[in-house]
């Protein structure tokens, strides 16, 4: 009964999933789904890369929390423009929610939606939001057992982000390890090692280029 009742959510998901892929694929907007553990740096390495592109007008954002919209007044505050969904409690987000907030956005004008999932290493991976791309961030302080874990999240991800490089010297952390369980799960998953610290921040122009990039291949995918 549980299980039935579980794949009935996960179909009506997918169902809303499909219409805000086919509404992303009309716009060209190439969309970004970030999962993390609470704390990893999620909102950091947006205001970041929001920054090193000068509050890109083409950049939207959709933060997902439980309460608050102390994320969603962070990218405000460095230029970008946001909507905030809160959860009330619920671990993930879900297609609907994203569809409910689209109608927020000047999506002639936009053409990288980054949605920042709730902090949660589990339940995120199992809701198609309609995305193009997963980025999974892991920080170093959270330990480099993680992607072993947590597999079906780092599995599902093309992107892994390792975070807070700037703080391996302190904890233990082997990048090494990280990396080979994450190629392990995922052969094909790109690595990109960032610190989203304000004042030593790296790695994060790297991962612009290569978002960037993809944004232009969905651009053109959408005008044929
Ligand atoms: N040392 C260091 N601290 C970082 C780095 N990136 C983020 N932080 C800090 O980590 C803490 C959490 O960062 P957030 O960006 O709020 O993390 P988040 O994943 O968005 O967190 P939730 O939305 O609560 O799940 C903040 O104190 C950041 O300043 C980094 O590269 N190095
Ligand atoms: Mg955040």
């Amino acid at each position: 009964m549980k299980i039935q009742m579980h794949e009935n959510i996960l179909q009506a998901n997918d169902r809303y999933a499909e219409k805000n892929r086919s509404f992303f694929r009309e716009h060209g907007v190439l969309v970004v789904n970030m999962i993390a553990s609470p704390g990893a740096g999620k909102t950091s390495m947006i205001e970041r890369l929001l920054e090193i592109s000068n509050g890109n007008p083409g950049i939207a954002v959709i933060e997902g929390d439980l309460a608050t919209a102390q994320d969603a007044n962070r990218i405000l505050n460095c230029g970008g423009q946001a909507v905030q969904i809160n959860t009330d409690g619920g671990c993930h987000l879900d297609a609907k929610m994203i569809s409910k907030v689209l109608p927020a956005f000047e999506f002639d004008k936009v053409d990288l939606l980054l949605i920042e999932n709730v902090g949660n290493l589990v339940c995120p991976s199992s809701f198609d939001l309609g995305e193009d791309l997963r980025i999974v961030v892991l920080s170093s302080s959270e330990g480099d057992d993680k992607p072993s874990k947590y597999p079906a999240t780092f599995a599902a991800a093309d992107i892994a982000v390792l975070n807070k490089t700037d703080l391996i010297p302190y904890v233990d952390f082997s990048s090494e390890r990280a990396e080979r369980d994450i190629r392990t799960l995922n052969p094909n998953a790109r690595v990109f090692p960032v610190c989203c610290k304000p004042d030593a921040c790296s790695g994060i122009s790297e991962l612009l280029a290569y978002l960037s990039e993809k944004a232009a291949e969905k651009r053109q995918e959408g005008f044929r």
